[in-house]
């Protein structure tokens, strides 16, 4: 039964390759880069991006939104003047933890690919399952708020271990937790030596404009042969 199990697993995985696969060349033929943005609920994704895409002048950007139920990210972002589209997986699939390449891919047709330089796809708030599926991303940002504790990036390693960026959010919070950054960056080298990091503050601004260079470079950059 076990076995079963497992075997039923990788099949799904594999089939999740292929689609992301299939999500990649369309990103490729419409020239543009995609963000996998994840995090634990509540860590800042939308904040972030609220203080961050209206400082991206000259990147034409869009925001896949994914929540297991309703368009309260989509809303808040809709004043920003950038195409935002919500996907939610909940009914119409089955209210999954993550997003997974099919569901980006059925999402596909209402954005506006061809006219965008960069589209971040806000994943559903949760440290583990969104780890596992690749989307078609170009890289994986996740943000680790300093509420969430120390210890984060050695019980879910997985997902900080899959990502080119940790961005370091509610930085503003420090002075009122007994939160040990130098604890955290040390557990973050033990699971992902040197990954690249960012110390924000999406309620100061601090670092945003840091977060926003990273973004527009990825934006302009050649195509990086990053696996699927
Ligand atoms: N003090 C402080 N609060 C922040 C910061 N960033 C976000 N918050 C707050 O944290 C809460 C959650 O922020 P969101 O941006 O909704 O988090 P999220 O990761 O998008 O959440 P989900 O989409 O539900 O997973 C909100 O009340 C924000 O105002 C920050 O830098 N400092
Ligand atoms: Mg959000």
């Amino acid at each position: 039964v076990h076995r079963t199990k497992v075997k039923v697993v990788e099949d799904a995985l594999d089939a999740n390759t292929t689609i992301a696969q299939a999500n990649r060349g369309d990103f490729d033929r419409a020239a543009l880069r995609v963000v996998n943005l994840m995090s634990a609920p509540g860590a800042g994704k939308t904040t972030l991006l609220e203080a961050v895409l209206p400082r991206l002048d000259g990147v034409r950007a869009g925001v896949l939104e994914g929540d297991v139920q309703g368009s309260m990210d989509a809303d808040r972002l809709a004043s920003l003047h950038v195409p935002v589209t919500q996907l939610n997986t909940d009914p119409g699939f089955g209210g999954e933890c993550h997003l997974d390449a099919n569901m980006v891919r059925s999402a596909l047709p209402g954005l506006p690919l061809d006219e965008l330089d960069l589209l971040v796809i806000e994943n559903v708030g949760n440290l583990v399952c969104p780890a596992e599926f690749r989307v078609g991303e170009d890289a994986r940002v996740m943000v680790s708020a300093v509420t969430e504790g120390e210890d984060k990036p050695l019980k879910y390693p997985l997902m900080f271990r899959t990502c080119e960026l940790v961005v370091v959010n509610k930085l503003d919070l420090l002075e009122h937790l007994d939160f040990d950054l130098d604890r955290f960056l040390y557990n973050l080298d033990a699971v992902h030596p040197g990954v690249e990091r960012m110390l924000v503050s999406a309620r100061t601004g601090e670092g945003v404009d840091e977060l926003r260079d990273w973004l527009a470079r990825l934006a302009a950059a050649e195509r990086v042969q990053t696996p699927v």
